[in-house]
């Protein structure tokens, strides 16, 4: 069927959650719904507050409007879980319920397409895990340490530096498990990636004049070169499974160090050295 004459036949009315015909309608090719237009309102407040206190920190001379050095820092550890002045990390707290409130209202958007289409939720699900990831980051993690200025500063440069910080704070972080399956499964979505889009673009881009070529050849290939084919759908289903366990463990492997492992992450293998099979 031909894109314009599918669009006829898939905007109808109804999927919605919330407003029911109120803002079922589409904008050019977007599709607005209620949480499209909380999307634009939480994320044109949040952009605007970073603006905002960026300002401030060009005119109080702690700050520049160089892109990489803009940064809006979280609260002072004295704060606790307390609301601070906004200059203060006040600004930090708002910008974050409003980036919660946008990363959710588009995951809801995204639910009522689905919805509208007949599909199931997958594409939602797996943006989830993403804003999971974000809300451990600066929302589970500060909440189990007991303050908010445990989160992250929002700036390209500050940003690095926490995450610097942070993982020498831990002496050497790469010794910690769960952060060893998340670099392994963002390492693995690569390859998996890599295989994938480089297969399909060579059954796609046939000699000139010869006919673009179907999935038994793309089995046919693996087949020849590993003995094994984990199928077309299979390999969306291992790309999906890869990537989402990337996030979910990159999750894991921040909310459990401080919360529940404070000392080097290399000492945590001391489990290891002190099994009793060694005597
Ligand atoms: C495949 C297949 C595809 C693919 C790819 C494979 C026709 C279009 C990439 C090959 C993938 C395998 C064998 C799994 C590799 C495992 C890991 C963990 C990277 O067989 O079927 O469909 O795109």
């Amino acid at each position: 069927m031909a894109l314009l004459s599918f669009e006829r036949k898939y905007r109808v009315r109804g999927g919605t959650l919330i407003g029911g015909d109120l803002f079922d309608f589409w904008v050019g090719p977007f599709y607005v719904g209620f949480f499209g237009v909380t999307t634009i309102f939480f994320a044109a407040l949040g952009t605007a507050l970073i603006f905002w206190g960026a300002a401030l920190d060009v005119r109080a001379g702690t700050g520049s409007w160089n892109p990489w050095l803009i940064s809006i820092a979280p609260p002072d550890i004295s704060y606790g879980l307390g609301l601070a002045p906004l200059a203060e990390g006040g600004l930090w707290q708002i910008i974050t319920i409003c980036a919660i409130g946008a990363f959710v209202s588009w995951a809801l958007r995204q639910v009522e397409i689905s919805r509208k289409l007949g599909m199931a939720y997958h594409v939602p699900v797996a943006f989830g895990v993403a804003i999971f990831a974000y809300v451990t980051l600066v929302v589970i993690r500060p909440l189990l340490l007991g303050a908010w200025g445990h989160g992250f500063p929002y700036g390209i440069w500050s940003h690095l530096d926490w995450v610097s910080n942070v993982g020498y704070q831990f002496l050497h972080f790469h010794y910690n498990p769960a952060h060893m399956l998340a670099v392994t499964f963002f390492f693995t979505t690569t390859l998996a990636l890599s295989l994938h889009g480089s297969l399909i673009l060579s059954a796609a881009n046939p000699q000139r004049g010869e006919a673009v070529k179907s999935p038994e050849y793309e089995d046919t290939f693996f087949r020849d070169v590993l003995g094994y084919s984990v199928g077309e759908l299979g390999i969306h289903r291992l790309g999906l499974f890869l990537a989402l366990n990337a996030g979910f463990w990159s999750a894991v492997c921040i909310v459990i160090s401080g919360p529940f492992w404070t000392r080097g992450w290399p000492e945590w293998w001391t489990w290891w050295l002190n099994l009793p099979i060694w005597s």
